[in-house]
């Protein structure tokens, strides 16, 4: 099944020079591939439509100010079971407990500062694709 989904490389990720190496572990998967890319700030209006599931909960504030700290890298990423498999890529939300060999594993911090989004479903890839490349057939 050939998937699309949204990838975000959040701000610490590009303040700590890590672009290349998750870029580099996504292209390692066998079939799947960036179709685009951009290097981008997050205005609060984005961020709202983007994060408007945690509107309201205590996170949601500092992750927004987070997320809006410096350029975010948005990527669509396609390939087989591409949704699933980034999630498992990037690992669970808090570093602690994610594995080693995943990327939250291996180079995330505390659980706000995880590197790396990726869409939850296939619902959430349209919805957040929508958003972030709307120029997308
Ligand atoms: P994401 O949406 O960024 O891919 O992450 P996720 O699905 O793994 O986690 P989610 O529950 O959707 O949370 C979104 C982002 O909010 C920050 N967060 N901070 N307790 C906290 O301080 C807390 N919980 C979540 C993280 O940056 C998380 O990725
Ligand atoms: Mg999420």
């Amino acid at each position: 099944m050939t998937q699309r989904t949204l990838v975000l490389l959040k701000p610490d990720a590009v303040r700590r020079r890590l672009i290349g190496e998750i870029i580099g572990r996504i292209e390692a998967k066998a079939g799947w591939a960036v179709t685009a890319l951009e290097m981008r700030e997050l205005d609060q209006e984005t961020l709202e439509l983007h994060y408007g599931e945690h509107k309201g909960k205590p996170f949601y504030e500092p992750l927004v100010e987070f997320m809006s700290s410096g350029p975010v890298v948005a990527l669509v990423v396609e390939g087989e079971r591409v949704i699933e498999g980034l999630r498992r890529l990037a690992g669970p939300t808090d570093p602690i407990a994610a594995e080693p060999g995943s990327i939250r594993g291996d180079f995330g911090t505390i659980v706000r500062e995880n590197l790396i989004h990726a869409s939850d479903s296939e619902e959430s890839a349209i919805r957040e694709l929508k958003i972030f490349f709307p120029g997308l057939s």
